[in-house]
């Protein structure tokens, strides 16, 4: 009998179905056999057998090709993730932090740590709906990676039979927005992760109400994960860091992940879903589906309006969906931290946004009491933290956080005792904190609203230590367009990428697009037009992170940031009192931004400076981006707008 993960008694063996039989090897079935029943009965047995016929379809085949020793349907209760949670610590992939309530430390195998961008690859029928030509053969194109649909077939071949022999097949029904919602959409992740299925209860709605929803007949986007199996595997954290592949079907909603328990690759709700297959989806259905934080602010009069944020990984998006005004009688609620899913609404006219997503996957370093309260606070219970340091009082710590207290030392995240030594950090830079949304202090009052909230704005921003101002406005939305494929930032730790190169970042969605970025500005485009009468947010652009010649910052960034904030709902109510004119956009008018309070004060020259040389080179750099990577799929429109930025530059 092949061993089962833990001598725990878990009740996913008694929520096997015995009607899955005929698709299983006798070896396996001998697993199976008359497991105890350890269950309370629930409000229904959710089973293989009572799930919808092409539920049940999509579990069998996978039970067929990974051959897992059993299979558990989640519900999502409280009773479910208890267990999950023990077999956990059985396994030794999570502790207990005993500081926090009902929060672990889970800490991956080292190879396993972010994003594996160079093995994420986009599988349709034609190569050019899933990537842009560059304009020469001889040039890589660094906006997606295609395959085929024959070589996706092998790539799972080789990878995924019997690649869950021993495992539980866990079978995630999740809701990406309110179930049931009209922006809402439904996936069902199998995996043989109990972390991912843990992670995925707080990230996504997971359970009955989803099962009813499929029951009466609902979409369904297909998932399909395993961790998998390499020679020198470590048990806690089973990967296959050298074979690890993320395959998308947009023209048949799947993604098949193999190698990686770590989230993008492996939380399939977040960047496959909600991201790359979602913009495909959103493309059909007219609608968007961006990389963007959503907030809504209250002015000191009692105005609330919402506006959404494009920032690539680990730019700050966290920190400005969580905002504490620096600006007395402003108030920041949070709708969402990383996605937003847009949709013209016939009643306000205006792009709707919902956050598809229920958690926060956050980055820690950097986060603390001062920079981001809100997320502090909303990670202090039902959290799992990843690869972190472990205090010896039972906490968590990493770089950037208060000190520990007096005598208590620190273990970092490779379990070795911290030193503080240069290059030896506490916590991995990529290391994250997974927290329900709802425990944000400042979760907004409609952030579950079904049919989202109404967007003001749009702002696009990235890491610029050089010319790019604190903030601009776009001319009108077609510039906006522009503006956004033109997006730069250093790079950061949420992928593979090293150092601190400026990176094209278009939209914050150079990882995520699920299509061919030319048919994506094109699809920006015609939000224009296509739904008759619309109120189209303003366009701005952003730069907290210019710095000056000393490399300091210039600007004191997050509750602060509000100053910024407050300047561009006034350009929402249309003053035009406070803009001046550049070729690059609007900036600031001398003396319009409020820097009241603000000690000390910035140099507001230097921050809103349009340097003139610097901006011809940019204008070079995004000419040649656009016109090397996406050659002919540049829209005529954006081609127009970037040759009107440089005749005003000349
Ligand atoms: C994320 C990312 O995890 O963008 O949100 O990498
Ligand atoms: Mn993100």
């Amino acid at each position: 009998m092949p061993p089962t993960p833990t001598n725990v008694p878990f009740e996913f063996y008694s929520a096997y179905d015995s009607d899955i039989e005929p698709c299983l090897s006798n070896v396996v079935k001998a697993s199976l056999k008359k497991k105890p029943d350890y269950f309370a009965p629930r409000t229904r047995n959710f089973t293989v057998k009572n799930l919808p016929a092409s539920v049940r379809a999509f579990v069998e085949e996978s039970v067929e090709l990974c051959r897992p020793s059993d299979v558990h349907v989640m519900d999502g209760s409280e009773r479910e993730n208890k267990l999950i949670i023990e077999k956990l610590i059985n396994d030794k992939t999570i502790v207990k932090l005993t500081k926090y309530k009902n929060s672990y430390l889970a800490l991956t195998d080292p190879r396993d740590v972010a994003r594996v961008e160079s093995r994420t690859f986009i599988c349709t029928t034609n190569k050019s709906d899933a990537i842009p030509t560059p304009a020469n053969p001889s040039i890589k194109g660094s906006l997606g990676n295609w395959m085929s649909l024959q070589d996706l077939e092998k790539a799972v071949d080789e990878r995924f039979p019997n690649c869950m022999q021993g495992r539980t097949m866990f079978v995630i029904p999740f809701s990406m927005g309110p179930v049931g919602g009209p922006m809402s959409k439904i996936g069902v992740q199998v995996t043989d992760s109990p972390y991912v299925a843990a992670a995925m209860r707080i990230m996504t709605r997971v359970g009955e109400p989803v099962i009813e929803n499929l029951q009466e007949g609902a979409d369904f986007v297909k998932a399909l994960h395993s961790v998998g199996r390499s020679p020198n595997m470590i048990p806690s954290w089973p990967c296959d860091p050298e074979r690890t592949i993320i395959l998308h079907k947009p023209e048949c909603n799947e993604i098949i992940s193999y190698g990686s328990g770590y989230g993008g690759n492996s939380l399939l709700g977040k960047k496959c879903f909600a991201l790359r297959i979602g913009s495909t989806i959103a493309k059909r259905e007219g609608w968007l589906a961006e990389h963007m934080l959503i907030v809504g602010i209250t002015s000191p009069h009692g105005d609330k309006k919402y506006i959404c944020a494009a920032f690539p990984s680990a730019c700050g998006k966290t920190n400005l969906a969580m905002l504490e005004s620096a600006l007395p009688g402003y108030k920041v609620e949070c709708v969402g931290d990383d996605i937003a899913w847009l949709k013209y609404n016939a009643k306000t006219k205006m792009l709707h946004a919902i956050n598809p997503e229920a958690g926060f996957f956050g980055v820690a370093p950097g986060t603390n009491w001062k920079t981001n309260p809100n997320a502090m606070a909303s990670m202090q219970e039902n959290s799992i933290f990843t690869n972190v340091g472990h205090t010896s009082d039972g906490g968590v710590w990493w770089e950037g956080m208060e000190k520990p207290a007096e005598g208590i030392t620190i273990t970092d995240w490779l379990g070795k005792p911290y030193t503080g030594k240069a290059g030896h950090p506490a916590a991995h830079p990529n290391s994250r904190f997974t927290s329900p949304a709802s425990q944000c202090p400042i979760i907004d009052p409609l952030w579950e609203a079904s049919e989202g909230v109404p967007i003001s704005a749009i702002l696009f921003g990235g890491r610029r230590p050089e010319g790019v101002p604190l903030v601009y406005e776009s001319f009108d939305w077609e510039h906006g367009v522009l503006v956004g494929a033109g997006m730069r930032s250093e790079a950061t730790a949420a992928a593979e990428h090293r150092g601190k190169e400026i990176m094209h970042d278009p939209f914050a969605m150079r990882p995520f697009f699920g299509y061919n970025f030319g048919h994506y500005m094109s699809h920006w485009l015609s939000q224009q037009t296509r739904h008759g009468e619309i109120k189209l947010p303003k366009i701005f652009h952003v730069n907290w992170f210019r710095k000056d010649a000393d490399g300091k910052f210039l600007w004191p960034g997050f509750g602060d940031n509000i100053r910024v904030l407050d300047w561009i709902l006034r350009r929402v109510d249309n003053d035009c009192s406070i803009i001046e004119a550049t070729p690059i956009g609007y900036v600031p008018k001398e003396g319009s931004l409020n820097l009241e309070g603000l000690s000390p004060q910035p140099d507001m020259k230097k921050l809103l400076s349009v340097p003139k040389d610097f901006w011809k080179k940019e204008a070079e750099s995004i000419e040649k981006y656009l016109k090397e990577q996406i050659d002919k799929d540049v829209p005529a429109q954006v081609l127009n707008q970037l040759q009107a930025l440089k005749e005003r530059l000349s």
